[in-house]
């Protein structure tokens, strides 16, 4: 399905005689409203192909439906998404899951909906039929010399498929680590995965980039491979300038200062960009912003001030996406808030008055330091992001309108009932 332009500038119509109020009422108030919405309008963030499904959980799995079954029904999704939002502009694919048999075909489907093709993604945490050697105990970092090989050869594989598509980046995710003391030795399965990298650096196109991804447990319970963001800067500072280290939010230690590493990678000129989900535990991977908006709007306040000190270009100069699951909220619309929550942060880091942080901090003016923070974090830019949206030919509420017309009955009618998207 595809949502007709017309569908949306009526829902907007209905809801324009409120929404005016509330803007007029922010422009009172932030002096450089323009200069944001502007800023807003242009940030998206690509969607996974492995969200539009519902993930699970290892207990049981409770099918959706109306699910996308196919690749050309994952881009309609996202079509959909970015209908709704003009937000959500790319998406991200998983090999083998995702494997185009026509790759014009899909470009070409994917432009019909304005999509592009974010990073792709490799996957050696699965074992495939008729793989020759199992991932069992691990893929580039294996201590038999065969298995990283293949595991290699995939990721060659990937970037392939890639460059058919017109992606820039791909991710690396190895779920390769051990349960056990003594199981391994860290320095050789380091020093592995470092040579399997290499091999795999070696066929990244020149304007492309290595994404490492780091996860600090699961599905691992001992020890991860590359655990933390000095690891994974580790292996990107050795392998070269076209690799970068990938934070994903739920891949932390319980309270890990990430807007620190953040802060800090960024520095560096070594920060990928992001996977954003929530979490009250562990990877969770639930809904960004569900459960700590603050954190967030801090994340942001540091890529804000952080990217302007570099003069990196906020809607491109990094890799923004979503890395979610879905085990209770439909897919599509659990999206729809993510990007939400993001580009609320992405308002509010750029409402903070930069140049009295500065002062307050140079003067260890630590309550108004947090006043100043907070009073951004406290604004309320839903008017805002709205506004952006608007401009760009989106709904107001990209939520209201998915429900009122009924979107998921809708997908269902043309798909059926029992349907299974591939997905973690
Ligand atoms: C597993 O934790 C994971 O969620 C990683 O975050 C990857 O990015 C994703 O799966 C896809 O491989
Ligand atoms: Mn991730
Ligand atoms: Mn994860």
């Amino acid at each position: 399905m595809k949502i007709e332009q017309s569908i949306i500038d009526q829902h907007n119509q209905q809801l324009l005689a409120k929404h005016t109020k509330q803007v007029d009422f922010l422009k009172e108030s932030i002096s450089n409203f323009e200069e944001i919405v502007s800023k807003v309008q242009k940030f998206n963030i690509a969607i996974p192909s492995w969200a539009l499904g519902t993930g699970g959980t290892r207990f049981g799995r409770f099918s959706g439906k109306g699910e996308p079954g196919n690749l050309e029904q994952k881009i309609e999704d996202v079509g959909l998404l970015h209908a709704l939002n003009k937000s959500s502009g790319a998406i991200s694919l998983h090999i083998p899951w995702d494997i185009p048999q026509d790759a014009e075909k899909i470009k070409a489907l994917a432009a019909s909906y304005g999509l592009a093709f974010d990073a792709v993604n490799s996957n050696t945490f699965q074992d495939q039929p008729n793989q020759a050697l199992s991932y069992k105990f691990g893929s580039l970092h294996h201590v038999d010399p065969a298995v990283r090989k293949q595991a290699v050869e995939h990721n060659i594989e990937v970037i392939k498929h890639g460059i058919a598509l017109g992606s820039k980046a791909l991710t690396v995710w190895l779920a390769d680590g051990s349960s056990f003391p003594g199981q391994l030795n860290f320095r050789e399965a380091f020093q592995n995965t470092l040579e399997s990298l290499k091999e795999i650096y070696k066929h990244l196109p020149s304007d492309w980039k290595m994404f490492i991804e780091y996860k600090a447990f699961e599905p691992n319970f001992y020890s991860t491979t590359i655990a933390d963001w000095g690891q994974s800067l580790l292996l990107a500072n050795k392998l070269g300038d076209q690799a970068y280290t990938l934070v994903d939010l739920g891949h932390h230690l319980p309270n890990a200062n990430i807007e620190q590493i953040v802060a800090l990678l960024l520095m560096e000129g070594k920060l990928a960009g992001f996977h954003f989900n929530d979490s009250k535990y562990a990877d969770d991977d639930l809904t960004a912003g569900a459960i700590k908006p603050y954190q967030l709007f801090l994340i942001f306040n540091e890529l804000v001030d952080g990217m302007d000190a570099r003069g990196i270009d906020h809607a491109t100069g990094l890799g923004w996406m979503i890395d979610a699951s879905h085990n209770l909220k439909d897919p599509l619309a659990d999206l729809l808030q993510s990007v939400e929550a993001i580009k609320m942060a992405y308002a509010q880091a750029l409402l903070v008055d930069r140049q009295a942080l500065k002062k307050a901090q140079q003067e260890n003016n630590v309550v108004a330091t947090q006043e100043i923070l907070q009073d951004a974090f406290r604004t309320d830019v839903r008017a805002l992001v709205a506004e952006a949206r608007l401009r760009e030919g989106a709904a107001l509420s990209p939520i209201k309108l998915f429900t009122d017309i009924n979107v998921r009955q809708q997908l269902i009618d043309e798909r059926g009932e029992s349907t299974v998207a591939t997905g973690l």
